[in-house]
């Protein structure tokens, strides 16, 4: 696709953009990319303006070389938009769920394969990303059904602060993958069997870079003009009560801390875990439905799983594990299994950035609807965080806790 777009102008685009977020003017996070243009400008050089383009959050190369005009890219930033960018005109989506887009990509490479269309589907993933089921799902389906997509895995060795590697083990999806040298589209196979697949049309491509910027915002802490001068009470009181209730749990014998952030940093979660020892944490991100399923085992052990999601909305895959196992397993078993797992997560807070609904929603309603054997406990006020955990813990069944906005900003939300 011819594009005005140089490596030069997508670098002073992010600059732009950062410095406005230093300033304050940008009500949405932002993850900014720098280090991959030569790689993305050769890549786009092959995609057409009506191919489609599915993407992550960190996508403003990608809008930008798909042709959106930087101001109207800069409009939608503005308002909030840049994790989940969508430009119907210029057949773009992304989400802020990571490989969320990669099952709509492949639905839609299917749609153009049956129409007999000859438009084609790029979608682009994290290295992290690339480790989860639907990726690996995506990329053999449309491999064996020929579809007319390429997976494209930005690979910068990361999953916000998290070493993929420490995480998933040496063995990473090169395997799958061919390698993209910015010279040219080159399939490198990693092992002979794969090689015959990645010959036929659809292909896995995979590139490394150093990311260039933090994995969102601009690295430092951002003073929102509105909260120069607002208390941090919540704040302080969320740390310390969820750091006491988390201690509270570290003491039982056998509990053990799983989900995204408990070992690295990257949200509020791993300051909760402040002086818990690292063999009771066990870092697991963005494979929520396996998370869920690894705590039932667990407990079937003995084990007392406490599972973090950081996110109510990142929890959401993992309600088949929660809603047809942890809480029908009583039944199903006709009483002999009653697997206990105390399930932590937070509802996004609005403020001071909104990060959109797939970032702040609060599904505790419908989960009370759903769970008819594990209690659900939605915690609004820092001074019932303590005891919402002791009950968890001296209950005979598993705890979904909610810890709710209102914990961040009182009623302010
Ligand atoms: C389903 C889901 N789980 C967790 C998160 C939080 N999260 C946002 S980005 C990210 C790391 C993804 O890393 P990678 O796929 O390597 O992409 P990168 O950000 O490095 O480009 C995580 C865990 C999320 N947005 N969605």
């Amino acid at each position: 696709m011819k594009n005005k777009q140089t490596k030069q102008s997508l670098i002073a685009f992010e600059e732009r953009i950062k410095d406005t977020y230093s300033q304050g003017e940008i009500r949405g996070p932002i993850h900014l990319s720098k280090n991959n243009e030569d790689v993305l400008i050769d890549i786009f050089s092959r995609v057409n303006s009506d191919d489609w383009v599915f993407t992550t959050y960190r996508n403003h190369s990608h809008a930008l070389l798909k042709g959106i005009p930087e101001n109207m890219l800069e409009e939608m930033i503005m308002d909030g938009h840049s994790m989940h960018l969508m430009s119907k005109q210029h057949k773009f989506v992304s989400s802020s769920i990571v490989a969320g887009h990669i099952p709509m990509a492949l639905g839609t490479a299917l749609a153009l394969k049956r129409r007999g269309a000859h438009n084609k589907v790029w979608t682009f993933c994290g290295d992290m990303a690339a480790e989860t089921g639907v990726f690996h799902e995506a990329t053999k389906y449309a491999i064996n059904h020929d579809l007319p997509i390429t997976f494209i895995v930005e690979d910068n060795g990361l999953g916000v602060d998290t070493p993929t590697k420490q995480v998933w083990g040496e063995t990473d999806t090169g395997d799958l993958a061919c390698r993209f040298t910015t010279e040219k589209l080159a399939v490198v196979p990693v092992n002979g069997g794969l090689a015959r697949l990645l010959d036929r049309s659809p292909k896995v491509l995979r590139y490394n870079y150093t990311r260039g910027y933090k994995h969102h915002g601009v690295g430092v802490w951002i003073t929102f003009p509105e909260e120069k001068d607002k208390s941090t009470q919540h704040l302080d009181d969320y740390h310390r009560e969820t750091n006491a209730a988390m201690k509270m749990l570290a003491d039982e014998p056998n509990s053990l801390f799983i989900g995204q952030t408990v070992a690295y940093p990257g949200s509020p979660i791993f300051k909760s875990l402040d002086g818990i020892p690292q063999n009771q944490r066990l870092e697991l991100p963005v494979i929520e439905e396996t998370q869920m399923g690894m705590s039932i085992g667990l407990a079937l052990e003995d084990y007392l799983p406490v599972s973090i999601f950081p996110r109510f909305d990142f929890m959401i895959s993992g309600t088949n594990q929660l809603v047809n196992h942890l809480d029908k397993m009583y039944e199903l078993s006709q009483g002999q299994f009653d697997p206990k797992v105390i399930i932590r997560t937070t509802v996004g807070t609005k403020r001071p950035i909104n990060p959109g609904p797939q970032h702040y929603q609060d599904h505790t309603e419908a989960f009370e609807h759903m769970l008819t054997n594990v209690d659900v406990i939605r915690v609004n006020h820092a001074s019932r965080l303590v005891p919402a955990y002791q009950r968890a813990l001296s209950s005979n069944h598993s705890s979904l806790i909610v810890e709710s906005d209102k914990l961040f900003y009182g009623d302010e939300q």
